[in-house]
């Protein structure tokens, strides 16, 4: 007999499902958090603000309940077409969930308000982050000034990088979840392919290997995905820069400094799909990609 398409009533009663959005200013560490959460590396991290451009989908599921978090771009005044499209995948993400985590830097001696008005007549937490860098007594003030500019009903401090009060913050967020079904199957843990995360590595890559303007004018797209017999994955990635001028620096003398993040993406990306691969680096130069709709929509950004 084929199995039953539907759950029985019985084994969903009680059981809480929900969509949950990691906002807030660039570079307070939500990438980090939603890593730390899911107990896996999915979204990429860097020292550098604007990091995350797409908002990423990871799933939390336990017997009873399942968390959907999104990681969202942190909110930005819009310079490019780029940063609008990053602004509009932050906004969805807030407008389809059913909580916001709104993160701030602890370390920060004011709050850094920008997105604040994304959780006017929302159910928000405020997770007060990187509290491994301040004395607790020290991060009242600026837990207070949060409480003024915004209606959180509750606020966790954490520090997502050591791992700290994520428990009580899982505990919180569970506690909002509506009443339902799990959405997505249990052993899923994000919607992305694996091409997605091969890009972002890159990425990333790209992020701490390169100063100044060079990431921030950078997209990667992988043209190529093959999964050979008796032969390492080929993987051919395409990295697309504003100026020739990029191009220089990015290849470096002798192709230097490209063999050096070719070797750091390819580390992390067989790390990341648990399987030796073989990663072939392009590079390309298209001067205004950043505010071009088609080019925009063509890595996969809606414009
Ligand atoms: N000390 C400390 N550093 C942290 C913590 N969480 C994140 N960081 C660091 O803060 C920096 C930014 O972290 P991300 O997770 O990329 O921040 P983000 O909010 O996703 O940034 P964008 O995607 O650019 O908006 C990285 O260098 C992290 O290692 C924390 O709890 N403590
Ligand atoms: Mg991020």
């Amino acid at each position: 007999m084929n199995p039953p398409l539907l759950m029985p009533e019985a084994a969903t009663e009680g059981h809480r499902c929900g969509y949950v959005a990691l906002a807030g200013a660039p570079n307070v560490g939500k990438s980090t958090l939603l890593n730390a959460l899911v107990g896996q590396k999915l979204s990429i991290v860097t020292r550098k603000p604007q990091t995350t451009r797409h908002r990423i989908l990871a799933m939390l599921t336990e017997d009873d309940h399942q968390i959907i978090f999104l990681d969202t771009p942190g909110i930005v005044t819009p310079r490019y077409g780029l940063h609008k499209a990053m602004m509009h995948a932050a906004s969805n993400a807030v407008g389809d969930a059913d909580l916001l985590v709104f993160i701030a830097d602890a370390s920060r001696s004011a709050p850094d308000a920008a997105g604040i008005d994304m959780i006017r007549d929302r159910p928000a937490l405020l997770a007060l982050n990187k509290m491994d860098l301040v004395r607790q007594p020290d991060a009242l003030p600026l837990a207070e000034a949060w409480l003024a500019l915004g209606d959180f009903d509750e606020v966790v401090p954490i520090s997502a990088r050591k791992k700290t009060n994520l428990d009580i913050l899982l505990k919180t967020i569970r506690q909002r979840l509506p009443l339902g079904p799990p959405l997505y199957p249990r052993n899923m843990i994000t919607d992305r392919p694996e091409r997605f995360f091969v890009a972002e590595i890159v990425r990333e890559k790209i992020f701490n290997l390169y100063r100044q303007e060079i990431p921030y004018s950078t997209e990667v797209r992988i043209v190529r995905f093959e999964e050979r017999k008796n032969e390492k994955d080929f993987i051919s990635a395409e990295i697309v820069l504003t100026a020739d001028t990029q191009k220089g620096i990015l290849i470096g003398k002798k192709g230097q400094a490209l063999k050096r993040l070719g070797t750091a993406a390819r580390k992390d990306i067989e790390a990341f799909l648990d399987r030796p691969v073989y990663l072939d680096l392009h590079v390309k130069v298209r001067s205004d990609w950043r505010n071009r709709a088609t080019f925009l929509r063509s890595f996969g950004y809606r414009t």
